[in-house]
């Protein structure tokens, strides 16, 4: 029989319902205002910012609880500008021929090409590793459950924590980005999920024209 120890759930905050309202909208607008931008500023931000922000993203819930994600933040120059040239080395073999033209025609209104300056302009490289296996102490596997869901979901956290402080990012998956394990020492039971670029957008930086769904779009009610 399992016997798992509970405790009471002492954090949980009830609102009354007109707050409840309100925040609600509040956290569209807000999240509305979010945008994946590509112009990076080189301006620096405190390290306390992005450590506050991976605490959040480490909130996130995951199969069985293995929390089976690891965040390699890179600042270092020289790491960065490795990190880039390995990724533009695969994106120069994506844009060249690797990818079908259907993908091609569907990047067209979002104006990627095979440079990633910002890989190096922007302060923080946050690499999401997904741990696909533990090692129990005497070396043998032990498998982690929806790990890419779990860790899409601490993903998803970091990105709106990101948001909410104030900061841009972009979600930049070179393809493949095995190079990562080897550039920053990880082991084999980590595989790259995404690198996530963040900073200060340029004062000039652009977006592409493009919007989103309507909440009719993405949801359908059964009542
Ligand atoms: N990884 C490439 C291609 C790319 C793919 C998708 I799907 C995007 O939404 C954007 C880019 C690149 O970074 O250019």
């Amino acid at each position: 029989m399992s016997d798992p120890k509970l405790i009471p759930l002492s954090e949980y905050r009830r609102l009354p319902q007109t707050q409840m309202i309100r925040r609600a909208e509040e956290l569209y607008l807000e999240m509305r205002r979010r945008r994946t931008v590509r112009d990076f500023s080189n301006h620096p931000v405190p390290k306390e910012i992005i450590d506050s922000c991976l605490r959040a993203a480490g909130t996130a819930p995951s199969g069985a609880n293995r929390q089976p994600w690891h965040f390699v933040v890179v600042s270092n120059p020289d790491v960065k500008k490795k990190i880039r040239a390995a990724a533009e080395k695969e994106e120069e073999a994506f844009y060249g021929g690797r990818a079908p033209d259907d993908w091609l025609a569907a990047l067209a209104p979002i104006g990627t090409d095979a440079q990633k300056p910002y890989l190096e302009t922007a302060p923080y490289l946050i690499v999401i590793f997904a741990q696909t296996y533990e090692l129990a102490p005497h070396g043998s596997k032990v498998r982690n459950y929806y790990v890419q869901e779990s860790v899409g979901i601490a993903t998803g956290l970091l990105i709106t924590a990101i948001h909410h402080v104030g900061l841009a990012s972009l979600t930049h998956t070179p393809s493949p980005m095995g190079f990562l394990n080897e550039l920053l020492a990880r082991p084999a039971n980590e595989r790259p999920f995404l690198i996530l670029v963040v900073g200060y957008p340029a004062d000039d930086a652009q977006v592409p024209d493009i919007g989103r769904k309507s909440l009719q779009e993405i949801a359908t009610f059964i009542e």
